[in-house]
């Protein structure tokens, strides 16, 4: 019989750099005594990730929700915009409080992201822009997408939340579309403990975004425009330069326990995996999301959930329930039905991935999910 864990396996984990290190950087804060408001280490942080995304064109904010809010004011984004209603909440939030009218529409079933073929069926002449997830870091049909914007002249924004370190061909996932929000949130693949960066085209709304993250500050008695504090301190931007430069080596350990997941449960009816993606896609690994097939696998998505968790396991439902679903949002009225993303937020199952996660431990999570194939173990007791 398979022993529950006996520390609770969560479904991720942030990466901690070593101690002394953060503490070395620490004592610079301490030697600098200044906190936030584009500080030092702040300007540092900014510069390094320039150099890898290869452009000016990049603002840093203290976290992405409002990196997001923050990118549709400053472009100026009104009336209707075409998204999905499989992401976090923040996604549709962010429109919400731009007093933008989300228009939801399905997603493709490989992958999870927007369905082009949707985009463009539900396109009015109060559209905007489109509103994409790269949602677990898969990118979206970039393509299909950027001709639909082109064609109709809508604004393409990219919600790259989860997609850090995600590339097509040579070019950085962050490199398509008018803009791409990334969210540096602990629980990210590479995080500065809360945080959020907003990537784009035009340079001219850099200042824009500088304005809007600093209360609109144009000097010491200047204000140009009402802005809100969403500025990434100190604390945040040495955090962000440490994991940054782990940041190769917590991808390659994630690989190797997608690759083990990927393996052991191929096997296993009833469970989905996302195929393969395209060869030319550097993926960043982080998330591993399953689907589970009621009729072949024996149980139902929510009884795996509870059932690994009296294995002391904590996958999570992302993203269930759909974001038109929430209370907040049964107002708004969707055309879709939805066919795809109703099957998979009932379906999908994000098991644990982080650095640090054993892969004994992964191997036994697997040996969980095949035993409960079916009903073929008998189930754990809990030590009280
Ligand atoms: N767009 C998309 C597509 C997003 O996914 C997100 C955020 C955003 C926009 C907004 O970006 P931010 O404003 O957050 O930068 C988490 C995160 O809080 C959220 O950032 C993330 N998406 C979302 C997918 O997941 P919760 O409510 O599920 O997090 P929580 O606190 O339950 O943490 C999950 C697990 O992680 C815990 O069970 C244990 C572990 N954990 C968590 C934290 C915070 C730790 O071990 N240590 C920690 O410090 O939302």
């Amino acid at each position: 019989m398979i022993k529950p864990f006996e520390k609770p396996i969560y479904v991720t984990r942030p990466y901690l750099p070593p101690l002394e290190e953060f503490c070395q950087g620490l004592q610079e804060i301490w030697d600098n005594r200044w906190l936030t408001n584009n500080g030092p280490i702040l300007q540092r942080f900014n510069q390094e990730l320039c150099n890898i995304f290869e452009t000016d064109n990049l603002c840093l904010f203290n976290n992405g929700t409002l990196a997001l809010q923050i990118a549709l004011q400053g472009m100026g984004i009104s009336g209707e915009v075409i998204t999905t209603p499989y992401t976090f909440v923040a996604t549709t939030h962010a429109l919400f409080w731009n007093k933008i009218r989300p228009v939801f529409v399905d997603i493709e079933p490989e992958y999870y992201t927007l369905d082009p073929e949707k985009v463009e069926a539900a396109i009015t002449p109060w559209t905007t822009a489109i509103l994409a997830v790269h949602v677990y870091g898969h990118p979206c049909k970039l393509n299909a997408l950027a001709d639909i914007a082109r064609r109709h002249n809508l604004k393409l924004i990219y919600d790259a939340a989860h997609a850090f370190g995600v590339k097509v061909g040579n070019n950085s996932i962050g490199h398509f579309g008018d803009l791409s929000m990334f969210s540096f949130h602990s629980t990210k693949l590479f995080h500065s403990i809360e945080g959020g960066m907003l990537i784009f085209r035009e340079a001219g709304l850099k200042g824009v975004f500088d304005y809007l993250k600093n209360f609109g500050f144009k000097n010491e008695v200047e204000v140009v425009m009402p802005g809100t504090n969403a500025k990434m301190n100190e604390m945040q931007a040495l955090m962000g330069i440490q994991v940054l430069k782990y940041l190769e080596e917590i991808m390659q350990k994630r690989s190797k326990i997608t690759d083990l997941y990927r393996n052991r449960l191929r096997e296993v009816p009833g469970i989905r995996l996302v195929p393969s993606l395209y060869s030319d896609i550097k993926y960043n690994y982080a998330y591993m999301p399953i689907e589970v097939d009621e009729q072949e696998y024996g149980m139902n998505r929510d009884t795996l959930y509870e059932k690994l968790k009296e294995y002391n396991v904590y996958a999570r439902r992302y993203f269930y329930p759909l974001i038109c679903d929430y209370a907040c949002y049964r107002s708004v009225s969707v055309k879709d039905p939805l066919t795809v993303a109703r099957r998979v937020s009932e379906q999908i199952l994000t098991l644990p991935i982080y650095d640090g996660l054993e892969i004994s431990d992964v191997e036994i999570i697997c040996e969980i999910i095949k035993s409960l194939f079916h009903g073929r173990i008998e189930l754990p007791r809990r030590n009280s």
